[in-house]
């Protein structure tokens, strides 16, 4: 029987060995920097996006470490998303994975220089792992993939729109676009890398990016009804955010009920998705259903 827990902390466990061996020792002139950087990273959070990352790898049967650089490189990526998202000048937030922000610690300056080497550095250590672990003409293509998922046509943009849209009504489906580029590339880019990584044939990434736009879809719908339903101590964060900004929501546009049916109906497409893959995707579908159960 597949226990989803013991699987969740054990990958978090090489995720954080990895992640930790990634960084610069905090020491020298720009000590401060490094030690601003190791803060935020090494906060705990879910490590869901590197898990996807490793869990693809293995789900086309191949082996972790082909894909470890890249699991590093989604969770710095992720994690500057989320000092630079803190921002006052964007979201201004003071508490995130349970702790002071980046910038209540440490200034808004180093708290924004952090967030542009953790997003530098991951190019270098997804780059370096072609030397070691995965063919560079695999890296290459998942370097242009990632760096796409994360820029000017992905998570950046899907930011712009979500603060030039505070306070206006949106349709379900110009949420959909928004969530896709805000967090949902970044899902794809770690389900379709990891399993290029690992080997993958075309139509395996095929039925994996089906899988992983399903995913990251119910991901922000859950996101959203946890804004309105979970605790800030549950949540290592404030919440009730999105009523206060003014940010259309599954919940506002849909109400709870709908919501709640979407998430659910969403985890059934990533199930389809990888109906034709045998036990080694168990974990994928385990994360599918935790994605929507959570509390967290
Ligand atoms: C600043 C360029 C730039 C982008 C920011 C992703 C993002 C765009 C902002 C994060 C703000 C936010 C709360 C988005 C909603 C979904 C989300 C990314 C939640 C946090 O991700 P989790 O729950 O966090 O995976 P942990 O801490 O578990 O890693």
């Amino acid at each position: 029987m597949f226990d989803l827990h013991s699987y969740l902390k054990e990958r978090a466990q090489i995720i954080e060995r990895a992640l930790a061996q990634s960084l610069e020792e905090p020491a020298g002139a720009a000590a401060r920097l490094h030690e601003a950087m190791r803060y935020s990273l090494m906060a705990g959070g879910k490590r869901l996006r590197p898990v996807l990352v490793l869990a693809s790898c293995e789900a086309v049967g191949g082996k972790v470490e082909a894909a470890m650089g890249l699991a590093c490189a989604v969770e710095m990526i992720h994690t500057y998303s989320l000092i630079h998202d803190d921002l006052p000048c964007m979201d201004d937030d003071d508490m995130r994975r349970g702790r002071p922000t980046n910038h209540k610690v440490y200034g808004e300056a180093i708290a924004t220089l952090a967030g542009d080497a953790l997003l530098t550095d991951a190019f270098k250590v997804l780059a370096r792992s072609a030397h070691n672990s995965a063919p560079p003409a695999l890296v290459l293509e998942t370097i242009a993939e990632l760096a796409g998922a994360a820029g000017s046509a992905g998570m950046v943009a899907g930011q712009v729109i979500d603060l030039l849209g505070e306070g206006k009504s949106k349709t379900v489906e110009e949420l959909e676009e928004l969530h896709g580029k805000k967090t949902g590339a970044l899902f794809l880019a770690s389900v379709r890398g990891g399993a290029r990584l690992g080997g993958a044939s075309g139509a395996q990434i095929e039925s994996l990016d089906a899988y992983a736009r399903a995913l990251g879809l119910a991901f922000q719908v859950v996101d959203d009804l946890l804004d309105v339903q979970g605790t800030p101590e549950q949540m290592g964060k404030r919440t009730q955010k999105d009523v206060e900004r003014g940010k259309a929501t599954y919940p506002a546009i849909l109400g709870i009920e709908r919501s709640l049916d979407l998430a659910r109906e969403l985890e059934t497409r990533a199930h389809r998705a990888i109906a034709g893959f045998g036990n080694s995707a168990d974990a994928l579908r385990h994360i599918a259903t935790f994605v929507v159960e959570r509390k967290l």
